[in-house]
């Protein structure tokens, strides 16, 4: 069953206040974001020249640590056009239990670039081991391996942040097997953030990298693909292929130079935030909570309390004006973000106190 969908379709009943904690992609621009869009240079891109969406693309280039980036409509089309631009058809594809780019884009790794996806590990993340168990080699039976895929922070895997140690190990063993790596790095500066480090620590390790400017950086609409100017220019090929070749498209890539310059920053606020409100769901009865593994702006949680599931809650909570995401029968996704204030997460808990105490 899609619980999302559901979700989707359901509008908050009137309520006092409203705090929508559904997904850290329902910000909207504001003011001087909007400002920034308004008077964007731009020009056809198809033809390289809007000189917005240039200006972005270098800057990602340069925060990535590669040689070139590409301006990409979503974050599902940069991870599908990094997966056909390293694989062909009949091979695999490694990646944790759970991950977007095999699970949640609507079956394009299969439909598009024709692999299969090789889970590895539990939870989203997993060490060279899991890897290295997963991990098809070359014969006239096997799907030949030829990418592994590490999803920084991890979605379905409650926003855990992939190990450092890891992904050193895992993209060391790639070189060695001959193999590419790509990072779907939708959330990649909230680790970085969490981490305290800079992003270039985690994606250095990548052949390819995407990250998303339309999640906790709050612009509109993006994501940007990087990577060495080889790959790009078979991305780019791609890209148009899958009609993501984009005209006068500065006015969106102003707003992501808006965000990365002034909205990395405050996702500590968001971290901060989403551990507050997971304390409190941990203290409520028939709540179940790891929160070790909330660690940066995503909180999943099971719903245990007899005679209740994850839909009969949030259908609760959606009443009171609090929107959250069921994820499957039992379990149900917040997440912090930049149009979600102290007073916002007061009101959540207030509400789920009401609901569950
Ligand atoms: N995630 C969305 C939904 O699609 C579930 C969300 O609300 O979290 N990689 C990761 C890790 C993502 O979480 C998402 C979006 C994407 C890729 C795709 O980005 P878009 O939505 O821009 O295509």
């Amino acid at each position: 069953m899609n619980w999302g969908g559901l979700a989707n379709r359901m509008k908050p009943m009137k309520a006092k206040m409203t705090v929508d904690l559904r997904s850290d992609t329902v910000t909207r621009p504001g003011p001087q974001m909007r400002r920034a869009m308004a008077s964007a240079e731009v020009g056809d891109d198809v033809f390289g020249e809007d000189p917005s969406i240039n200006q972005l693309q270098e800057m990602a280039a340069r925060l990535a640590g590669k040689e070139s980036a590409l301006f990409m409509p979503s974050g599902t089309m940069s991870n599908q056009v990094a997966i056909k631009t390293h694989t062909r058809h009949g091979q695999s594809v490694i990646a944790g239990e759970g991950s977007h780019s095999y699970l949640l884009e609507s079956g394009a790794i299969s439909a598009i670039s024709g692999v299969v996806p090789m889970v590895a590990g539990r939870g989203g993340t997993f060490t060279r081991d899991e890897m290295l168990s997963a991990f098809m080699a070359a014969s006239v039976h096997n799907p030949t391996t030829s990418l592994v895929l590490i999803e920084n922070t991890h979605n379905r895997g409650g926003g855990v942040i992939f190990p450092l140690q890891d992904i050193e190990e895992i993209c060391g063993e790639a070189k060695r097997l001959g193999i590419k790596s790509h990072l779907d790095g939708a959330r990649v500066f909230n680790a970085a953030t969490a981490l305290k480090v800079d992003v270039k620590k985690i994606t250095g390790h990548f052949d390819s990298v995407s990250f998303c400017l339309s999640k906790g950086l709050g612009a509109p609409v993006g994501s940007l693909l990087c990577g060495s100017r080889e790959f790009i220019s078979a991305a780019l090929r791609n890209r148009k292929m899958l009609g993501g070749g984009m005209r006068q498209a500065g006015i969106l890539a102003a707003a992501g130079i808006w965000a990365l310059k002034h909205n990395i920053k405050r996702l500590a606020d968001d971290h901060q935030r989403a551990a507050r409100l997971a304390r409190a769901l941990s203290e409520l009865p028939g709540i179940e909570i790891d929160l070790k593994k909330v660690q940066t702006n995503i909180i999943v949680f099971r719903v245990t309390r007899k005679g209740m599931d994850a839909l009969s809650l949030f259908k609760a909570l959606n009443e009171k004006g609090v929107l959250m995401l069921p994820v499957s029968r039992d379990a149900i996704r917040a997440v912090t973000h930049l149009d979600v204030d102290d007073q916002g997460i007061d009101y959540a808990i207030k509400v789920l106190r009401k609901v569950l105490g």
